[in-house]
């Protein structure tokens, strides 16, 4: 067994955190060279604590990624936030990332709030910075050092992969010598049940608006592989009657394409077809309800 070897690597664990919708997910997914973490452009995507694992000869970083911290006031966001900032406790190193298109320090002081008790190193990341002139990076740079003793502060590109070499350098650099915590060859913790649920989720988010990706939760009812698929029945709850007609669409259309889009990208992760079927039931008003919220691995 590969992991219980007592070699001596670079190897920790960092807690990626941030405000909503900076990128956070979608650097996890860049740094592992897979999808297992869902992105969409709508915030508050991530809800759960999603595990990746970045191998190399001589290094193990095992990266957690979070949802974003907000000010937030529903009990499953409160459960979210609580996630995220819990997950600052027994890390050898945070990245906090912001969003340079929103740059301003005072926006986010909630989030930063958070980083006031932490004794481990935090480096700050400055993402998307493909979408802004470098001249203006300077400026924000300036605010952000005056606002928190940051190890390091790097500007990066999450989704062009630009910067992160450097991040990667610098996370080498804090973390101690140590034995990998995980086999070599795995790259997270979820299990492909979790990933099927995710992926419709994040279909949903994509394919519909406003209250309603907020107000759906996919439970996987079966999961079954043999040689030639995976069978999958999944059932999208929904808070309210209004929502199942929003999911289900005119003649069924939006589920269609959601169970579609769904099954194409969970063909392709998982490496064998997909065989998808999908219900819709309404839970009424679940994301307040402490008991299913439990049921969800939430509290
Ligand atoms: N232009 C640009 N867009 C980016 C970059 N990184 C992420 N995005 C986009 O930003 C949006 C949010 O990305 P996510 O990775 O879901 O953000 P997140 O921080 O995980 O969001 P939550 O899970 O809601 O907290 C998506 O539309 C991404 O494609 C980047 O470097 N440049
Ligand atoms: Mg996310």
């Amino acid at each position: 067994m590969d992991y219980l070897e007592e070699k001596q690597v670079k190897s920790g664990i960092v807690a990626l955190i941030g405000p909503p919708n900076v990128g956070k997910s979608t650097l996890l997914n860049g740094l592992l060279g897979q999808k297992i973490s869902i992105v969409s452009a709508k915030p508050q995507t991530t809800r759960n604590k999603i595990l990746g694992i970045v191998n190399g000869d001589d290094y193990q970083i095992v990266i957690i990624d979070t949802p974003g911290i907000h000010n937030a006031r529903s009990p499953l966001n409160l459960e979210m936030v609580k996630l995220a900032t819990d997950s600052l406790s027994e890390v050898d190193a945070i990245i906090f990332m912001i969003d340079t298109t929103f740059p301003l320090p005072e926006k986010i002081h909630s989030a930063t709030q958070h980083l006031q008790n932490t004794k481990c190193p935090i480096i700050l990341l400055l993402n998307k910075v493909d979408l802004v002139e470098r001249e203006k990076l300077l400026p924000i740079l300036d605010a952000y050092k005056a606002l928190f003793d940051f190890k390091a502060m790097i500007p990066i590109s999450a989704l062009h992969q630009d910067g992160t070499e450097l991040l990667m350098k610098e996370l080498l650099q804090i973390l101690p010598e140590g034995p990998r915590l995980y086999p070599q060859d795995i790259p997270t913790d979820v299990t492909e049940r979790f990933i099927a649920s995710e992926i419709i989720r994040e279909k949903i988010f994509h394919l519909t608006s406003q209250e309603v990706p907020y107000s759906c939760a996919v439970l996987i009812e079966r999961f079954k592989e043999d040689e030639k698929k995976i069978a999958i029945n999944a059932t999208i709850c929904v808070e309210r009657k209004s929502q199942k007609g929003i999911i289900i669409g005119k003649q069924g259309a939006m589920l269609k394409q959601i169970g579609q889009a769904a099954r194409l990208e969970l063909k392709e992760l998982l490496g064998i077809n997909v065989n998808l079927k999908l219900f819709v039931k309404v839970q009424k008003d679940w994301s307040k309800d402490t008991r299913f919220l439990k049921e969800m691995g939430f509290g």
